[in-house]
């Protein structure tokens, strides 16, 4: 506690845990119903799109239905006030749902995209789509025909350069990188803890599971975040009091 509270800057990344307490699935819980029987790695490729896009949109069509949904849970909201208390703080996520935005966090580098957004394959030209008028195919972009698709990132795809940039360069300067309800399989968000850790980074983990991505010296706090991050927050104000007194 006393290094996040003595910490100038402090950086969180997120992953589909962090949203599962809202009752977004996470990327490696089985999918349900229709969805069962397709593994979401092999979905999320642009090869899957290039075969069959109208398959891909209905899976992305399901999920944004779930996040519309969905509401922000206690983790989301813990982290959005950490950033109202703390003297410096980044939110890095990997998750595509705009929770952390609901929820009141403002500035939120989004390494893998997002469901709200969308773009033609071809020639890129962003493409807006509402919920409440969500088109049961993938629609045909009006510049030059091609398909038009969610704005995330495939595997196999590149992430957005000032994104991942910004988030290495988080991760070099942060005295504590809490590394909340990701499974650390995914690359290159997966190494933004070790980069940290090696930077001098006090790293903590927030997951039920431990981590593929553990570095020696971190910390890992077994448990949902929804119940964990609370409590951090918690703290923090307790440190904060007997601090001021
Ligand atoms: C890239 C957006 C290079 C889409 C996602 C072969 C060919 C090509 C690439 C590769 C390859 N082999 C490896 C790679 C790299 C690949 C990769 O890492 N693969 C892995 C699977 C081995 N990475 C890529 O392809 C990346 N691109 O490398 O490009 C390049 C460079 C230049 C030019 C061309 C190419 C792109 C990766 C991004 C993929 N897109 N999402 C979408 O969402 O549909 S990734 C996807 O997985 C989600 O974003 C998800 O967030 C992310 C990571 O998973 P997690 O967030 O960790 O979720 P997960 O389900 O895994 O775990 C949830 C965790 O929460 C669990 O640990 C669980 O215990 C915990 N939990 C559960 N409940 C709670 C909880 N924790 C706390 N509280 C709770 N209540
Ligand atoms: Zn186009």
């Amino acid at each position: 506690m006393s290094a996040l509270r003595s910490a100038q800057f402090v950086v969180a990344l997120t992953g589909a845990g962090v949203s599962a307490e809202s009752g977004v699935p996470t990327f490696r819980q089985a999918q349900t119903g229709l969805w069962a029987q397709f593994d979401p790695a092999e979905l999320a490729t642009p090869e899957a799109f290039a075969r069959n896009p109208d398959r891909v949109w209905a899976w992305y069509a399901w999920r944004r239905s779930l996040v519309e949904q969905a509401e922000p849970n206690p983790a989301h909201r813990a982290l959005a006030e950490l950033a109202r208390r703390l003297p410096r703080f980044t939110l890095i996520t990997q998750n595509v749902d705009g929770l952390h935005q609901r929820a009141g966090s403002a500035e939120v580098i989004e390494l893998h995209g997002s469901l709200q957004r969308y773009r033609c394959a071809i020639c890129a030209t962003p493409v807006a789509i509402p919920a409440e008028a969500h088109p049961p195919r993938s629609p045909v972009c009006v510049r030059c025909g091609g398909h038009i698709r969610p704005d995330v990132v495939w595997f196999g795809e590149p992430l957005p350069e000032a994104a991942l940039s910004a988030a290495f360069d988080a991760a070099r300067r942060a005295q504590v990188f809490l590394s909340i309800g990701t499974s650390g399989l995914v690359e290159p968000a997966a190494s933004l803890a070790r980069v940290s850790s090696r930077a001098g980074a006090l790293v903590v983990h927030v997951n039920p599971e431990q981590p593929a991505n553990m570095s020696a010296g971190d910390i890992y706090l077994c448990g949902r975040a929804g119940e964990i991050l609370p409590i951090i927050l918690a703290r923090l104000a307790e440190v904060g009091q007997e601090n001021a007194r």
